[in-house]
């Protein structure tokens, strides 16, 4: 009778950490995957184009005035982007046309990685 008591304890038990360990898992591998596709994203360039309008090194931030970017979901506008690093600017002038790359590296902060001039 013990024992039968003991094994019946034994086998909730079991199914129990079982079930916790599932829902573990399974909540890892989504967390992996989120954080995979965000990395992903993150590392990609959205390839816009537009207007180059001020450059202000000291800042390390541009203006542009672009196109929609269908990747980002974004409409055309006017708006200040950070740069990583100013030589990605060389030989470009305001008022230019250019081609460039928005890299997305957190949520609403994104950063120009690209700009080359369109003739
Ligand atoms: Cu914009």
């Amino acid at each position: 009778m013990k024992k039968v008591i003991y094994s019946s304890v034994l086998v909730v038990l079991l199914a129990t950490s079982a079930t916790a360990m599932a829902g573990d898992m399974s909540g890892m591998n989504h967390a992996d995957m989120q954080n995979m596709g965000h990395a992903s994203t993150a590392m990609k360039g959205h390839k816009a184009e537009g207007v180059l309008n001020s450059i202000d090194l000291a800042n390390l931030k541009i203006n542009l005035t672009h196109g929609p970017v269908k990747s980002l979901g974004w409409p055309g506008m006017t708006m200040n982007f950070s740069i990583k690093d100013a030589a990605i600017l060389k030989g470009i002038q305001p008022g230019q046309k250019v081609a460039f790359e928005i890299v997305k590296e957190a949520p609403k902060k994104f950063y120009v990685s690209k700009i080359t001039a369109l003739k």
